[in-house]
């Protein structure tokens, strides 16, 4: 039977992509996003291949991620994969001219919405003994680099959540990982700088920076292996990154 995998952050980049390169692998998917016409547009594009079913919800408001998930039909109740990749940087400040929303926004999208739409289907995986959790953090999680201070925060917090869904999910057959990118080219920048697509642009210049089909493909690798292997911990960069701070920019 095939597997079913729900996405969120599917309407875009990493998310996107890898909708996409699991449509080709025959898996049934549930693809989450705020945005509904790129929902329609992705499910049209794949229902050709696999089965898709589509959930638009904002991670942050827990009723909606319940209610949402709650109303899944039948033949997508059982979810087997879950890649908790909505997220997003808001603003590159120093702590002292943060914007307060912006904090906000990176705490409650990608700390807290992960928690709510984790919290939704853990319990089923545990019932069955059975499941798959891919968290994606980012370099941010591993190293703090000048200005991303709450970013790197929340995915700090998503790599310690990682961990912790690991340590306590053991024993119950379920799979945790979390794959950890560097600069990646998709509208991360672009959300990052309010809709500055001259200075998002800029972020990827001089370089060659991964593509979301990258990660999209190692993401494929990860689900794909074999029950008693679990890939618990990923770091994706370019070629060209050493770093957070250290890009051959030429
Ligand atoms: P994009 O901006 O291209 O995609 C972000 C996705 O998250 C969109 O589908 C967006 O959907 C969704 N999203 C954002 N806010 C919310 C919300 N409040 N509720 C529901 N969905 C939301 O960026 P990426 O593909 O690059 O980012 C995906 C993940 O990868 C993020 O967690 C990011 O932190 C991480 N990452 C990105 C890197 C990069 O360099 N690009 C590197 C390392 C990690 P919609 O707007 O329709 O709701
Ligand atoms: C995205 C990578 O370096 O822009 O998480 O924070 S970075």
């Amino acid at each position: 039977m095939n597997k079913t995998v729900l996405i969120t952050g599917a309407t875009s980049g990493i998310g996107k992509a890898t909708a996409i390169e699991l449509a080709k692998e025959n898996f049934n998917l549930i693809l989450c996003g705020r945005r509904q016409e790129r929902l329609d547009e992705i499910k049209a594009k794949l229902s050709a291949t696999t089965k898709v079913h589509t959930l638009s919800f904002d991670v942050r408001d827990k009723q909606e991620v319940i209610k949402e998930i709650a109303s899944l039909p039948k033949e997508f109740q059982l979810i087997d994969i879950l890649i908790n990749n909505a997220g997003n940087a808001h603003g590159l400040d120093t702590i002292q001219d943060g914007n307060i929303d912006d904090w906000d926004a990176m705490i409650d999208i990608n700390v807290k919405g992960l928690l709510y739409v984790s919290k939704q289907i853990i319990p089923q995986m545990v019932e069955r003994g059975n499941g798959h959790i891919i968290n994606i953090g980012s370099t941010a999680g591993k190293e703090v680099y000048p200005k991303g201070n709450v970013y790197c925060a929340s995915k700090h917090a998503v790599d310690a959540i990682t961990q912790g869904m690991r340590i306590d999910l053991n024993g119950t057959g379920i799979k945790v990982g979390g794959i950890n990118p560097g600069l990646v080219e998709t509208e991360f920048s672009e959300v990052r700088f309010k809709g500055d697509s001259e200075k998002a642009s800029k972020v990827y210049q001089g370089f060659t920076p991964l593509k979301p089909e990258d990660i999209a493909d190692i993401i494929k690798f990860v689900v794909t292996r074999p029950y008693h292997v679990n890939i618990a911990d990923l770091i994706v960069m370019c070629t060209a990154q050493a770093s957070s701070t250290i890009v051959d920019k030429k």
